[in-house]
């Protein structure tokens, strides 16, 4: 649906244009009410209460441009506003076309945009332009009858719209020339073409409001603007008939003393804890923007492997046989040419579109302090394994999820390749596994045994799966080394977390490797599938042995 039709669909008909119902409202026999506003937020909000229609206030919307309502914005600039209004809500706008912007020529055109941006219908008064706003100063010259009813004629001519309607409002009682000046005009601007009068006053009571409707006796539409006379009970307009009451400013003079105040009080305090717990919450400003239909969009136009991937990164041992390099940090916090490991790992993740990565620390904790991280900590790290870690993060392994040991360095794009993947659990799979070498004592690599070698044929794309992954497979049966890096599909992070919880129903979670986690995943017929990966990867193991080798300052 366009936000130019409404949202009340009778079924098996077309929804009622944003035309039409204003068209509805000036004629329906109950009395209506037009809320005023100045921009698409207030426009929201008009229509969030529960209002049929919106007053685009000539006054508003100068006001909130920080101009005169002396025609100091163009028409076009009104338009943008309107414009914005517009898309922002289903119901109908009224604006407040002053004078209409110029001669009869300039309402044509006027008009003409009016109703392509669906704009349900216009105001104009009997003024001169450029005009003042009626509360200012006394006896403004009015508009020559039939001039005014010439633009009314043009304006009707040029709707495109049958639906879009022409209020021609009266000034006449506000000038001073009283009640018979005032029905004269009515009764032209009516036989013009008219689609409803207003009948303006500035009197503190609505006796002349009344006495005009008394007289008019509903030949048109009547509509009201009972900014002065807003003591006067409501039933008073219903019973003599009127059909619109415009509040014609009050969300912009109420935004005036809610920003006034908040202003005040933050610049006295220097500090926001007084006004937080009584301003719209920032969660209240996305609901408002609509955020929650774009996160929906997202999923639906967006390539999914490029939707918020997560990460999760385990990083809370110390690493073992790194003694001095690890007595005030994590192995993951180790210096790799100028700047800790786990720095370029998050950037790396960053790279692949990554902005949510999760650490799990434990060893040195207080030593991983990286901005644009969270942190979750381990502080069993001492006693247990990386499931137990990645158990702390469960929170975190939701949707499309990343998992990497903290000490690993990799291309980027095997992140892609991953992330590309359509199975719900992938690994990263080192196929030269045996051009690694090592000089640590007790150097544990996590082999794995696929479903088929490594073909390195252009034209093989057949899915590999896993069979087995452990530190202690066979050379014969050794397919590759795992990298340490996985992804997970949203339906992958359900298994993942299903299985961390089982671990821990069973007793085995503490002491549990990933390798024992993906081992348990191949055992109950999950199919984890293979990247293959040529090298162009490390672990902090080798960092130590270049660092030995002097290659990394
Ligand atoms: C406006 O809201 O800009 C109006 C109504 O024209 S009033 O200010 O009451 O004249
Ligand atoms: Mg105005």
């Amino acid at each position: 649906m366009t936000a130019n039709a409404a949202a009340h669909t009778e079924p098996g008909h077309a929804p009622e244009t944003k035309f039409a119902q204003l068209r509805r409202l000036l004629t329906s026999p109950e009395l209506a009410f037009l809320m005023e506003a100045h921009d698409g937020l207030s426009a929201k909000i008009v229509a969030e209460t529960g209002f049929q229609g919106i007053w685009a206030s000539g006054l508003s919307m100068s006001a909130a441009l920080g101009v005169r309502d002396s025609n100091e914005a163009s028409w076009t600039q009104v338009l943008e506003v309107l414009e914005f209004m517009s898309d922002a809500t289903r119901i109908p706008i009224l604006v407040d076309g002053d004078t209409g912007w110029g001669n009869f020529n300039n309402m044509r055109r006027a008009v003409h945009k009016l109703c392509q941006r669906g704009i349900a219908g216009i105001c104009i008064e009997d003024k001169l332009f450029p005009k003042t706003n009626s509360f200012l100063g006394e006896a403004q010259p009015l508009a020559d009858i039939d001039e005014f009813c010439g633009k009314i004629k043009a304006g009707k001519d040029s709707q495109t719209d049958p639906d879009f309607s022409i209020v021609a409002r009266i000034e006449a009682l506000i000038s001073g020339w009283g009640l018979d000046e005032a029905l004269r005009r009515a009764e032209a601007y009516h036989a013009a073409g008219a689609d409803a009068v207003l009948i303006h006053s500035k009197k503190a009571d609505a006796d002349e409001v009344l006495e005009f409707t008394r007289e008019w006796a509903g030949r048109c539409p009547v509509v009201i603007v009972p900014t002065k006379y807003y003591k006067t009970p409501t039933q008073a307009y219903r019973d003599a008939g009127v059909s619109v009451a415009i509040w014609a400013n009050h969300n912009l003079r109420g935004a005036i003393a809610a920003m006034r105040d908040v202003s005040s009080r933050i610049y006295r305090d220097q500090n926001l804890a007084g006004v937080e717990p009584e301003i719209a919450t920032v969660a209240d400003v996305f609901d408002l923007a609509g955020n929650s239909e774009l996160a929906a969009a997202e999923k639906r136009y967006l390539p999914a492997n490029k939707l918020s991937a997560r990460a999760v990164v385990l990083a809370a041992s110390r690493g073992a046989g790194l003694a001095e390099m690890t007595t005030d940090r994590p192995k993951c916090m180790i210096d790799v040419r100028g700047e800790p490991l786990l720095r370029r790992l998050t950037r790396t993740l960053n790279g692949a579109g990554i902005r949510d990565v999760t650490v799990v620390r434990g060893y040195a904790k207080q030593a991983i302090n990286l901005p644009s991280i969270r942190t979750v900590d381990n502080d069993l790290f001492a006693t247990t394994g990386e499931a137990a870690s990645l158990a702390c993060a469960t929170e975190d392994i939701r949707g499309d999820c990343v998992i990497a040991y903290g000490d690993i360095l990799f291309r980027q794009y095997y992140l892609d390749l991953l992330l590309a993947a359509e199975e719900d659990l992938v690994i990263a799979v080192d196929a030269l596994w045996q051009a690694r070498r090592s000089e640590a004592d007790n150097w544990v690599r996590d082999f794995v045994s696929c479903s088929r070698p490594f073909s390195g044929d252009y034209l093989d794309d057949e899915p590999v799966h896993l069979l087995r992954m452990a530190n202690d497979v066979d050379t014969a049966a050794t397919d590759g080394e795992w990298i340490g890096l996985a992804r997970l599909s949203a339906r992958g992070s359900e298994i993942v977390r299903e299985e961390l919880t089982a671990m821990q129903a069973d007793a085995s979670l503490l002491r549990a490797s990933t390798l024992d986690l993906f081992s348990r995943l191949v055992d109950k017929g999950h199919t984890v599938r293979v990247i293959y990966v040529p090298g162009q990867w490390m672990d902090i193991d080798d960092a130590a042995d270049l660092l030995a080798a002097g290659k990394f300052v």
